[in-house]
């Protein structure tokens, strides 16, 4: 199995997160996909190539085009103004205000969000596109006929909505590759996301649409972030209604649980039909980590990945959360080493 990383990551680091009151370092750093990558190097799953450039249009495919111009030019606005810190949006719009965008860009970053989860900093857009660009050369390999590839997306993707940013996603990166494999031909195409946190962005992206099936096993959200989003009577709107599948689960919940939800997931996908399956792959599910609490083991993860593979689905694995840095190589590597076995 190919993985598609880019050292531009490098760019989106030294930004800053809203954390029990204070402004900290966020989480979600470069050493992350770092660590991620070394775990694959020395596992030898296969080359390390780097994502090809796809432009603009299949991010506008399925996120506004105002807003994609937004995150290209936020950084440029902010600086504008002779600020240096990270730009931090912190003024949103309540039901019943307007949502005419502003001309100042204080007022635009809280347009083009939900939360403080995501500032931008002067090589942020450089590696948000980079990170698009991962999830779509997976797209691209997979297409040219690979059993499965690996996008080592960062920043991650499944928060984003079509036009706002949030918990530290910019662009959905897994709803570009959905959206990717529709344009390539793919009849019925499913999300898997695995992440400790419900990928609202995802969903609210997908909700009306039958083509694209979403399940997402996530930290029930009358508990954890992103709190507004992700309860079990989401099922889909319109034509998308029966085509959005949530698993809420309480906080402590064990794997013998969290399994139970992954083989529902997995059987209503197969029931679907899915052609080919995006797995927004977060291992912040794990014991350790750090902002969650949930309670997988490091070896729990070779069973994910047999579990998917047993799908028998060609497969793109897209990276979103874990933050045990320490860890988070070993989470990643053996749930692919679980897949490739399985
Ligand atoms: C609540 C703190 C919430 C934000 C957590 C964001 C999680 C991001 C993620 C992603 F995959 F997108 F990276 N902090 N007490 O892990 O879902
Ligand atoms: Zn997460």
């Amino acid at each position: 199995m190919k993985t598609v990383y880019s050292p531009r990551h490098f760019g989106h680091s030294g930004h800053v997160e809203l954390y029990d009151g204070a402004v900290v370092p966020a989480f979600e750093k470069p050493e992350r996909a770092e660590m991620i990558r070394a775990a694959i190097e020395a596992r030898g799953f296969g080359e390390i190539v780097a994502p090809a450039a796809h432009g603009l249009d299949p991010l506008r495919k399925v996120h506004g085009a105002d807003y994609v111009g937004f995150l290209g030019r936020a950084w440029e606005l902010w600086t504008a103004e002779g600020r240096t810190n990270p730009a931090l949006p912190s003024f949103w719009k309540a039901p019943g205000m307007r949502a005419i965008e502003p001309e100042a860009i204080d007022g635009k970053l809280g347009h083009f969000s939900f939360d403080a989860g995501c500032c931008l900093v002067a090589g942020s857009w450089d590696a948000i596109q980079a990170s698009a660009d991962a999830a779509l050369t997976g797209a691209d390999l997979i297409a040219g006929g690979a059993r499965a590839a690996f996008a080592l997306c960062r920043p991650p993707g499944h928060h984003a909505h079509a036009a706002n940013m949030g918990g530290y996603c910019y662009i959905n990166n897994a709803a570009v590759a959905a959206q990717a494999f529709r344009d390539r031909g793919a009849g019925r195409v499913a999300v898997l996301d695995v992440d400790y946190h419900h990928g609202n962005g995802t969903q609210s992206i997908l909700y009306e649409r039958p083509d694209v099936l979403v399940c997402s096993i996530h930290a029930d959200p009358r508990l954890e972030y992103p709190y507004f989003l992700g309860h079990a009577d989401e099922t889909g709107a319109g034509a998308g209604e029966g085509f959005n599948v949530n698993f809420p689960l309480p906080w402590g919940t064990d794997f013998e649980s969290w399994h139970a939800a992954l083989e529902a997931a997995a059987r209503r996908i197969g029931d679907y039909g899915a052609e080919i399956v995006v797995v927004s792959l977060g291992v912040d599910t794990y014991k350790g980590d750090p902002i969650s609490r949930f309670r997988l083991d490091s070896p729990d993860y070779l069973s994910v990945g047999a579990r998917i593979a047993r799908m028998g689905l060609p497969t793109l694995f897209v990276m979103e959360g874990g933050y045990a840095v320490e860890a988070v190589g070993l989470n990643v590597a053996n749930t692919l080493e679980g897949f490739l076995q399985g």
